[in-house]
């Protein structure tokens, strides 16, 4: 049996408020220019709207370094604005769930400016203080306390004159790690979610929540442990006991959902933050899937045969007290059709709604990126300046000023990787900025494929990637077999097709997934025989045959 949930069932729709849409003309996507699109995502069907960070922040890297909790970010617009966001949202019986990102402050919050100023501060145990090692050789006179490294390059320990002592930050340098051991900073942390939830807001995407809970003596890491610091960071000693009083004193009194973004949390692992009898998160992402095609933070290429696995360990590790995810895009990775598609004029559109096709038929809540329901796809950086993110900035002066890189092969992996690639402005229509702003420039600059991909052309074509995303929706939402189902993979050796069922009791659904470029007479297995096509990216009609012949990135829902 199963537990009917609207949360299991939703289409969560990502939005990056910088780049969506723009309503006064400075170049920056705000609050009212989402509340103005709201149509275009109901129409779309999407059933929650993930808005990442809105608060005030001095944006070192885009809102993730939070100054005001309490406060809508000035650019974005005022606390008047979310609301209107809030109740139009709700209007349209649509739901709205927000960035928690607690595991850091930026360095400009109240909390760490009193923190840094002294010693004997109250707010000084809020974070992480250690001494440093002397070492007189050092221009400050010590070295870090210890070995860790900083996600956004360099270590993760900052040198502060005032008190001569390093403060953690796991990220960037104005994102320092707030002390979760401090019941005072739990309590802050509780309060300023009710202080949403009150709102009315439908729930948290938690910013690397496994990371909160650091360990006890905070020794060096090994050489083996630095290539994967995350692995260390994440899943500390007090982290579900910190995540369980959360949920017992915040969550459970809300009929809300969470998702945690689990960086650093193994498959294995899930069920230990999510099984509903934990009462801790209802589900988390899991990176396995979306990280499929690199290695570290270096792009490669990848085979159809890993990402099954990935989704059949999904399928084995998760049992029906655990729910999952899916997704392959976010505002941390490249375009979906640029990575796991082909972006080229011949298969952008085919590659998309294969894979939209696949996002809306796994097992999981999906989460889906805006601008991926219009093939957007990974933009042309020719130089370093054309990059905004933190991320390859840092990287860029500690991988190639130091000579450990040379510029091409920065440039060329970042056109892969870099998250800029899915912060370019939305694409609206072919006017000047692609519509996003009505200014003479945006604060990242527009895909020029805007003229040919936005979602004007798109909403009034019936064959456009975003109508076929639509009914796509419309069919998920519908059917219970295709959220709760049994999910079988026909043939998890397959090199160039994708197939499996989706059933649930009498319910029996078959997707057909021809991952390439070349046409495929391809053998279903077993005996099944498709007997009703519910969608196909390609036109096609063939039923009641076990041969399908499919076209290149050819993509078919049917019932058997
Ligand atoms: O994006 C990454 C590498 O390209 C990841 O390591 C990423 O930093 C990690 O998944 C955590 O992401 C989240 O927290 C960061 C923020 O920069 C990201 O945008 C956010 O999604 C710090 O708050
Ligand atoms: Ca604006």
């Amino acid at each position: 049996g199963y537990q009917p949930t609207w949360w299991k069932e939703a289409v969560v729709y990502q939005i990056y408020p910088r780049s969506f849409n723009d309503s006064n003309g400075d170049g920056i996507g705000d609050l009212k220019g989402i509340t103005s699109k709201l149509d275009y995502l109901q129409n779309l069907g999407v059933s929650v709207v993930w808005l990442s960070p809105h608060f005030d922040s001095p944006n070192a890297d885009n809102g993730y370094d939070i100054r005001d909790y309490r406060k809508v970010m000035a650019e974005f617009g005022t606390m008047a604005d979310f609301d209107t966001l809030l109740a139009s949202i709700k209007q349209r019986h649509m739901r709205l769930i927000i960035d928690l990102v607690v595991n850091h402050t930026s360095d400009e919050h109240h909390w760490f400016v009193e923190s840094r100023s002294s010693k004997d501060n109250p707010y000084r145990d809020y974070y992480i203080w250690r001494p440093g090692k002397p070492n007189p050789a050092s221009p400050t006179g010590f070295d870090p306390p210890n070995n860790y490294p900083s996600f956004f390059s360099g270590s993760a320990w900052q040198f502060d004159p005032t008190t001569k002592e390093y403060y953690l930050h796991y990220f960037a340098v104005k994102q320092p790690d707030l002390n979760w051991d401090n019941p005072k900073v739990r309590t802050e942390v509780f309060d300023l979610m009710k202080f949403w939830l009150d709102k009315g807001v439908d729930g948290f995407r938690m910013d690397v929540i496994p990371l909160i809970s650091k360990r006890a003596g905070l020794r060096d890491l090994t050489p083996d442990e630095l290539q994967h610091a995350h692995l260390v960071y994440a899943n500390g000693p007090h982290m579900n006991e910190y995540l369980q009083q959360m949920n017992r004193e915040v969550l459970s009194k809300y009929d809300v959902m969470t998702v945690g973004e689990a960086l650093g949390i193994s498959l294995q692992q899930t069920p230990m933050l999510v099984d509903d009898r934990r009462h801790e998160l209802d589900m988390i992402f899991n990176f396995d899937a979306v990280r499929v095609n690199r290695d570290g933070r270096q792009w490669n290429d990848w085979a159809l045969p890993q990402l099954k696995a990935i989704y059949a360990a999904h399928a084995r590790e998760l049992d029906t007290h655990s729910w999952d995810t899916v997704f392959l895009a976010n505002h941390d990775n490249p375009r979906l059709v640029s990575s796991f598609g082909d972006d080229s004029a011949a298969f952008r559109v085919p590659s998309a709604k294969l894979l939209a096709t696949m996002l809306l038929t796994l097992r999981g809540t999906v989460f889906l990126y805006q601008g991926d329901e219009l093939g957007m796809t990974n933009y042309p950086f020719r130089t370093m300046a054309d990059f905004d993110d933190i991320e390859a900035k840092n990287g860029y002066k500690a991988d190639v000023l130091t000579g450990h890189t040379s510029e091409e092969a920065y440039l060329a992996n970042l056109r892969h990787m870099s998250r800029d690639n899915a912060r370019t402005p939305m694409q609206w229509d072919a006017t000047s900025q692609a519509g996003f702003t009505t200014g003479p420039r945006s604060w990242l600059a527009v895909n020029p494929n805007y003229t040919q991909i936005n979602a004007a052309s798109e909403i009034k074509d019936r064959d456009s990637i975003y109508s076929y995303t639509a009914r796509l929706i419309a069919l998920r939402s519908k059917t219970h077999a295709l959220v709760y189902g049994d999910y079988k993979d026909l043939d998890p050796e397959n090199p160039k097709i994708y197939a499996y069922t989706r059933t649930l009791g009498a319910d029996r659904y078959l997707v057909v997934l021809n991952f390439g470029k070349d046409p495929i007479a391809y053998t279903i297995p077993g005996d099944i025989k498709p007997k009703h096509l519910l969608m196909t990216n390609q036109g096609s009609t063939e039923i009641n045959i076990s041969t399908l012949n499919l076209k290149p990135w050819e993509a078919r829902i049917y019932i058997y």
